[in-house]
Formats: C-alpha cells, structure tokens, sequence
C-alpha cells in the first residue's frame, strides 16, 4: 500500500503512552500495602523478566488447566467470532504470545490478515514486540498499531474508527477487585461501539482440588514466582526481604469464590525498604496477600458485566465448563 506520497505505508507502528514511572507505582502501593492490616503487594508486579518467564512455565504445567483449556474453546469458537467480525480493530488487552491472535486472523473470512489492524496493548515495548513480529511474518496484509500502555487506564488511546473485537484472555479479569473489574470493563465498554464485541476468558468454580492443585504445583514453579516479587521489590527498592523465609500459600476462599494467594513469614523479622525509608515488622505466620485469582459462574460474570453496561452474548466453554470465553456487547446502544 501507498501513502499520498507514493511511498510505502508501513504495516506496523508503535506509540508510547506510558505516564508514571514503574519504580514510582512500585514505591506508593508498596508503602501503602506493607503499611495496611493485612499487608500485600499488587500481583501487577509479579511480572518483571524472571516472573514473565515463570508464569510461562506455570501455563504449561500439568496441575494448571486454563491455559490448554481456554485456546481449545478459542479453536472451537474462533469461526463463530470472527465470522460476525469480518474485519476492523482486533484489540488485544495484555498479549502473552501471538499464539491466541493467530487463531482468530487465522479464522477470518478474508486471508492474509486482508482488513485487520491489530492492537495489542502492554506496558511492555518487548512483550508488544513479541507478540507481533510473527503475526506481521505470517499475515502479509496485516497491519499492526502497538499500544505501549496501561490497560487499566489507556485504552482511550485506541483509534475511534470503524469496528471493533476487543479480547482479554487469560482469565486475567480475575486478578482484579471487584471495583477495579468495574473501572477495567466500563473503559473497555467506553471504546466500544454497537456492533463492537468484547471477547473475555474466565475461568469458572470448580471442584476445590483441582483450583487448589492448579497453584500448589508439585514441581514449586507457582512457589518460585510467588517468592519472586519479593526480589523485585528488594531490586527496585533495596529492600532486605529474604524469600527464603516466607512459605508459598495458596487456597480457596469459597465465600468470596477466589484462590488466595500469600507469603507466610516463617519466623518474625524486621525487613528494610530504604527507597521508602521504612522498617516492616513480621510476626511469625503474618501473611503478605500477593495475589487473588476469582473464579466466576455464569450468574456472577453475568451481573459483572452488566454492572459494567456489559451483556453477554454468547458463552463458549468445554464440557466441563471450567473455563469459558464471555462474548459481550455494550449495553443499550442501538
Ligand atoms: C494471570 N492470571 C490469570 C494467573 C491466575 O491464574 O490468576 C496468574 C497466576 N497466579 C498463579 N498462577 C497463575
């Protein structure tokens, strides 16, 4: 293709809208979570280099089902989504690997990527980079606009033009607070039109041992990246947390339908964060919350969304139904 001056548009652009430092966010939520009863850190910053790669170790693991599970329902619904598609913005919240995107230009009624601009949006230039390279490889006439940006609070950055199939997959909905879920769904429902759909992975309650067992892996990899995000906040803010002093734990809390996920401090101990000026003191057994994971229902995905302006349009699920894909639409337009 050509632009108005006779030369090549190129087919992939990336635009940084990163505001706020990392080390800084880092610095205010470690303050405010190592300073609240029950202390805790954000599960965003389980995510530097060494935790990427152990959650990619975790999505292979035997005892961890959502992944194989979640890309099976997409193999099977994938036509289905992008045949009421056809083409537009393929908007992609929190890309892992190309694996997913692929599947659904894979499934296009046009080839090669022919009338499809992928956005993936990340805080992360290089998962971005990762995840587009092969796409641009394999579809000739794909176009790609990477968004370097928070997904929390970005997503007004994503071009209003033509249609629009939004994902967010991975079940990652789940890692968040029920009002942070609101903000999150209301801002995705703000950048969508009528025909727009909003393709989200959840993963759904199921029997305990087997939600258990998918964060107490036998191998430890769930263990290690727990402990990690303690050597990210010693890395990023001198701290002394010795990892080997807290345990891995992780349950259900059937009240609340969530996996809980903790540091358990193995002996009392006084940890220094000099970047904060603070000295946090431990009991033995005190936890840090570091992670919840929610596990839905029909009904109870049904009324987040909706409380979002969301409905749901279609579920697409394996048998079981222990993970499911929700297609919705924006409420009351049209
Ligand atoms: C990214 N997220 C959906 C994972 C989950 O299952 O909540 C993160 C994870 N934590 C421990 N294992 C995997």
């Amino acid at each position: 293709m050509l632009n108005r001056t006779g030369n090549p548009v190129p087919r992939s652009e990336f635009r940084n809208y990163l505001s706020s430092g990392y080390r800084d966010d880092l610095a205010r939520d470690i303050l405010a979570g190592m300073t609240a009863e029950q202390k805790c850190i954000p599960s965003r910053y389980f995510y530097d280099a060494r935790g990427s790669q152990l959650f990619e170790e975790i999505c292979r693991l035997p005892e961890y089902y959502q992944t194989r599970l979640e890309l099976s329902i997409l193999h099977g619904a994938c036509g289905a989504i992008m045949e009421s598609f056809g083409k537009g913005d393929l908007v992609e919240l929190g890309p892992g690997t190309d694996l997913k995107a692929s599947k659904l230009i894979d499934a296009a009624p046009e080839p090669e990527g022919e009338g499809i601009c992928y956005i993936p949006v990340d805080v992360s230039e290089s998962a971005l980079a990762a995840a587009t390279e092969g796409l641009l490889r394999r579809y000739p006439r794909l176009r790609v606009l990477g968004i370097v940006g928070d997904f929390t609070r970005d997503l007004g950055y994503i071009p209003a033009r033509g249609k629009k199939l939004v994902t967010f997959f991975g079940g990652t909905i789940g890692n968040f607070t029920d009002p942070a879920a609101q903000r999150m769904l209301r801002s995705v429902a703000g950048v969508m039109g009528e025909d727009d759909r909003f393709v989200v992975g959840l993963d759904m309650v199921k029997p305990v041992p087997v939600l258990e067992a998918a964060y107490n892996d036998a191998a430890g990899v769930t263990a290690a990246f727990n402990k990690n995000i303690l050597a990210v906040v010693n890395r990023e803010l001198g701290a002394d947390f010795d990892p080997g002093r807290f345990e891995h734990r992780a349950g259900f809390n059937r009240d609340e339908e969530r996996i809980e996920m903790h540091l358990v401090a193995s002996a009392a101990m006084a940890v220094g964060i000099p970047a904060l000026d603070l000295h946090v003191a431990f009991e033995r057994g005190e936890t840090i919350l570091t992670e919840i994971s929610r596990k839905f229902t029909r009904e109870s995905a049904g009324r987040l969304f909706s409380a979002a302006g969301l409905t749901v349009e279609r579920w697409f699920s394996d048998p079981k139904e222990w993970f499911a894909l929700a297609e919705v639409s924006r409420a009351g337009l049209g």
